[in-house]
């Protein structure tokens, strides 16, 4: 049984050497310790995305802080003690007409930036680089690009996968010959993975997202590009993005798929649009090497 992590243990290992050639990229869109709010924005239009959901919060907070305020002088105005004889009049024109057309002049203003920004979110621009993202069932994604009419395709699976714990992991990967900067950080846990999705920085992406034949939903999400998209087998799901700088990006599978829902993060690893070619094909070589086949993790992970 632990063979099988042996070998995706020794793959991650490979990856990491045949990729410490080129400048290893940062670490960028990673989850924080007890972050309440967004990662820092990746691509303009997450930026765009925060700016919107402040702005939403802000309406909604005024709102809340309205209403509650005009329940508590109502209580104390309106009590037996102050007001010991109602008034009995049942309506008032002028204060059912704005009752009823603020709110609707609110919605109107929220629903007009959220349609821009989704039609803006929703329609891909021509794009330089078109990815292929498929959510396979057992359970890890994979990847297709068409580069100058060449094929390229290959399967991303979690690092130091098959450990119940962080220290099972660490120290699994350690007695495998992993040097320390190799196994992933107790933040980049479930994260990392053995062959990075590569795309160019400051270029359009078209990812296409689906899932395996017969297979079940998933959806690839980003957080630090703004994309969230769900994979269903037989239909393809479109997001884009463009990211600004290098670095690596987190996200994972954002819909309950199962058994392995968790242990099918999305790692993307944005480089220099000199190095794309070179870089995809150094991935593409160790993810398809003979120790990462998709048999030898499967039956690992079905042994479990
Ligand atoms: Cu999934």
């Amino acid at each position: 049984m632990r063979s099988g992590n042996r070998l995706i243990g020794l793959a991650t290992v490979l990856g990491a050497v045949a990729s410490s050639g080129a400048a290893m990229a940062q670490d960028k869109g990673v989850p924080a310790a007890w972050g309440f709010g967004y990662q820092d924005a990746g691509t303009s239009l997450m930026e765009e995305l925060i700016g919107l959901s402040v702005g939403l919060h802000w309406v909604a907070a005024i709102i809340t802080i309205f209403v509650t305020i005009l329940l508590g002088y109502t209580c104390w105005r309106f009590s037996e003690k102050r007001n010991p004889e109602p008034k009995r009049f049942s309506h008032n024109t002028p204060i059912e007409v704005a009752w009823t057309l603020i709110p609707v002049l609110i919605l109107v203003g929220i629903a007009y930036p959220s349609i821009k920004f989704l039609y803006k979110a929703e329609t891909v621009p021509p794009s330089d680089v078109t990815v292929k993202a498929i959510g396979a069932s057992g359970w890890w994604w994979d990847y297709e690009y068409e580069i100058d009419g060449e094929q390229i395709a290959y399967s991303s699976y979690m690092a130091g996968g098959g450990y119940s714990t962080y220290d099972e992991m660490v120290a699994g990967m350690k007695a495998e010959g992993a040097s320390e900067e190799e196994i992933p950080t107790l933040a980049l846990w479930k994260l990392k993975t053995t062959a990075p999705m590569v795309v160019p920085v400051d270029s359009i992406v078209r990812v296409q997202i689906t899932s395996e034949a017969g297979g079940v939903l998933h959806a690839f999400a980003v957080p630090a590009f703004g994309i969230k998209s769900d994979a269903v087998p037989g239909t393809l799901g479109e997001a884009w993005f463009k990211a600004r700088e290098t670095g690596t990006y987190y996200g994972q599978c954002s819909e309950l798929c199962g058994r392995g829902h968790s242990y099918m993060p999305i790692e993307v690893e944005v480089v220099a649009k000199e190095d794309f070619a070179k870089r995809l094909r150094e991935v593409e070589e160790v993810a398809n090497g003979p120790l990462t086949s998709k048999t030898e993790f499967a039956a690992n992970t079905l042994s479990e």
